[in-house]
């Protein structure tokens, strides 16, 4: 029994039994008999089928080989900057109380568009869309096993008119597809793609690419200038001498453009990836007042959102077969953790979860068959997260 279960949620050991097995895996091939097996006792749950792919060789080492299908999924991304209030009802509905300091900062994010970057995509939060494509997080790159995928890059970034890239996880590329900016190397290709121009990158989806991964900014290190007079001391103050040097030095932060915003989520699929009902996808991230100095204070966000009313609420429905892609990056680690909710600790595994680590750039796949209606919150159980921010509602009818 969860310490989050209200009172009226108690059950006898009896449906409390019927009730694990509905959370069951939807991974891998158990997903079918996961779904009518409801009856049953997570203990006898099925040994999910082995991926094909690991059916291919008896060999553990046997290198893992693209074979491309001749599908391209081609994608027009443009870094877009735009003013970004992370608390817009000015309230934390969990704690009662009003936020105030600024809240609001210059973000940059990624945002999809139809081809030659003419107009954004439409918002399409089905479980194969874009999502919201309002810029934190970016769309959701899709792709299944075998694919190419092909992102025209634009770099519109108005306001920093910093160089910025986009660097997968996850799938397979080459040096020029990378992304990444390294002092050593500064003329990698597409590393650094300055404002107003582009870069295409190219990458391939071999059967290790199934999951859920991050994609971000890895440019060049820039740093935002503390604020002059009564702001700036009291960014001295509340940060300390070390911090303080670092900004009267003005010393550049690696990856400010993932902090600003400039990150999304890939998913690429197979044949054997269950179909779903509903797929949240969830970006755990962090603002520094440090990187940011504008910023009141730090703050902790779900989707560039903060503070409960603020961040997303998901619904879903009794019934409905439900997939979390859950990701995170900046400096800090959290625990996911989900009221009224438990979820297999892995696939043909023993053991269920209802709270787990994610750390950045690592990633969560969730997969339930929704059987309990209610209002819950999802949020981080590191409390001063939890209070920083890190709080949300999944409504289940
Ligand atoms: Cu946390």
């Amino acid at each position: 029994m969860s310490a989050h279960q209200a009172p009226d949620e108690k059950r006898d050991e009896k449906s409390e039994h019927g009730r694990r097995a509905m959370v069951r895996t939807l991974l891998g091939g158990g997903a079918a008999a996961a779904l009518t097996g409801a009856a049953r006792p997570a203990a006898a749950a099925p040994t999910p089928r082995p991926r094909a792919r690991h059916q291919e060789s008896q060999d553990p080492f046997a290198a893992d080989t693209f074979k491309a299908n001749g599908r391209v999924r081609e994608y027009w991304i443009q870094a877009d900057s735009f003013e970004h209030n992370t608390v817009p009802t000015g309230y934390d509905a969990m704690m009662g109380r009003h936020i105030s300091g600024q809240t609001t900062f210059q973000a940059v994010g990624f945002r999809a568009y139809t081809p030659g970057w003419h107009h954004p995509l439409d918002a399409d939060l089905g479980p194969d869309g874009v999502g919201p494509n309002q810029g934190i997080p970016g769309p959701v790159l899709r792709a299944e096993v075998g694919d190419l995928i092909r992102v025209h890059f634009r770099n519109n970034d108005d306001h920093y008119r910093w160089p910025h890239s986009m660097h997968p996880h996850g799938v397979l590329y080459n040096r020029d597809n990378d992304g990444a900016w390294v002092a050593d190397d500064p003329d990698r290709p597409g590393a650094a793609v300055p404002f107003g121009q582009t870069y295409t990158y190219t990458w391939a989806c071999p059967p290790s690419s199934v999951g859920t991964w991050p994609y971000h900014d890895h440019s060049m290190p820039q740093s935002i200038p503390a604020p002059t007079g009564a702001g700036g001391n009291s960014v001295r103050k509340e940060y300390g001498l070390d911090e303080a040097q670092r900004l009267s030095s003005a010393d550049p932060v690696m990856e400010i453009g993932a902090e600003l915003g400039l990150l999304g989520v890939l998913a690429v699929t197979d044949e054997q990836t269950p179909k779903v009902d509903r797929e949240f996808v969830l970006f755990l991230h962090d603002v520094y007042k440090a990187d940011i100095p504008s910023l009141g204070q730090n703050l902790n966000l779900f989707n560039g959102a903060a503070f409960l009313g603020n961040t997303p609420t998901f619904t879903a429905k009794t019934g409905d077969r439900v997939r979390w892609r859950i990701a995170s990056l900046g400096q800090d680690f959290h625990v996911f953790h989900l009221h009224g909710h438990r979820w297999p600790k892995a696939p043909g595994f023993p053991g269920f979860l209802d709270s787990q680590l994610i750390g950045p750039s690592t990633t969560l796949t969730i997969e339930y068959l929704e059987d309990n209606p209610g209002d819950w919150l999802y949020h981080c159980h590191v409390v001063h997260h939890m209070m920083g921010g890190m709080v949300g509602r999944y409504q289940v009818t």
